[in-house]
């Protein structure tokens, strides 16, 4: 049977993340839907329109859904759901100031998700990323290796963006990780960081590398600050497309997500930014690599501030 991926939510991350994912031609169907009257038809009318030009076959197939559930019958038999649905951040607002309106969405969103695609691996985008993939996992109840986010990928691509620039070399010599939390608590990784194979902390100075550290970190709200109404898309879609498509190849590729972590680095029983093998199954496992011992700490760190909070989404 083609594969088939459902992307939930037509706003700009739903809607450049279904418009990647055609264009991959992998999929035989992408399914976009969102709350709003006509907005998902309309996209899918117009994407499809593009096969043509650009030259895929997969097709667009736009859905509004109801209050109740109507229209999720569309999702049935997918292989991946996407659910960026929830609302993004404004200038001056931290992604934890979301945290009780984007629960709602993505409660409801799952559960839906649970009742018609009970067999989709879950990739979750919304924000708070951590706390989102943890209700998702909750409110779906799927197992916790077919439940994961985005984050890891997006974070990473940013520094290793920011390296590439400050030293002006391409991006494609620059080989970075960032680990822990899609918030305060991210861990970019330095000691895991190569330009043309040699470690960064030997072609940058401490100083500028924290530098690029904290720009990473601040990377999702420096665009909210100049875009001023919504926040990054380009990325993020960019990101959450490349997983979505190692689960329909089952690809095994090793990609830093948002996973279920139950042991490794010595933290269990958290949703947490770490590198994983990514295939059919969602996670196939998660990947622990060397850290140096102020990294597993600040690692360890994030484990903890985002336990308490994915602990409250439960109720939520
Ligand atoms: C970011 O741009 O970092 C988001 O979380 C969307």
């Amino acid at each position: 049977m083609g594969k088939k991926v459902t992307v939930v939510g037509a706003g700009f991350y739903g809607s450049t993340t279904a418009q990647r994912l055609a264009e991959y031609d992998v999929f035989d169907t992408v399914v976009i839907t969102d709350i709003v009257e006509g907005k998902p038809a309309g996209l899918a009318l117009d994407l499809n329109q593009s096969r043509p030009i650009e030259g895929f076959e997969t097709k667009v197939v736009g859905v509004t859904t109801g209050p109740n559930g109507e229209g999720y019958e569309a999702i049935e038999g997918s292989d991946v759901v996407v659910i960026t649905a929830g609302l993004p951040r404004k200038p001056g607002m931290s992604r934890m100031d979301l945290l009780e309106t984007n629960a709602k969405i993505v409660r409801q969103v799952s559960e839906n998700v649970a009742k018609y695609a009970p067999n989709a691996v879950v990739i979750v985008v919304s924000n708070p990323l951590d706390e989102m993939t943890a209700l998702a996992q909750l409110a779906t109840q799927f197992p916790k290796n077919r439940v994961l986010g985005q984050a890891g990928m997006l974070d990473t691509a940013r520094f290793s963006n920011f390296v590439a620039e400050a030293l002006n070399v391409p991006v494609k010599s620059v080989k970075t990780l960032t680990l822990g939390s899609h918030g305060d608590t991210m861990v970019p990784v330095p000691s895991k960081s190569t330009v043309n194979g040699k470690p960064l902390r030997e072609v940058m100075p401490d100083g500028q590398i924290e530098e690029l550290v904290v720009k990473t970190r601040n990377g999702g709200a420096e665009v909210v600050a100049l875009l001023k109404t919504g926040s990054a898309y380009y990325a993020p879609s960019a990101a959450a497309a490349k997983m979505a498509k190692a689960v329909a190849e089952d690809s095994g590729e090793v990609m830093p997500v948002c996973a279920w972590v139950d042991g490794e680095y010595g933290i269990s029983g958290v949703y947490l930014g770490v590198e994983a093998q990514i295939g059919a199954e969602g996670v196939k496992r998660v990947v622990e690599t060397d850290l140096d011992a102020d990294e597993l700490n600040s690692l360890k760190e994030a484990a903890e501030a985002v336990r308490s909070k994915q602990a409250d989404v439960a109720n939520m």
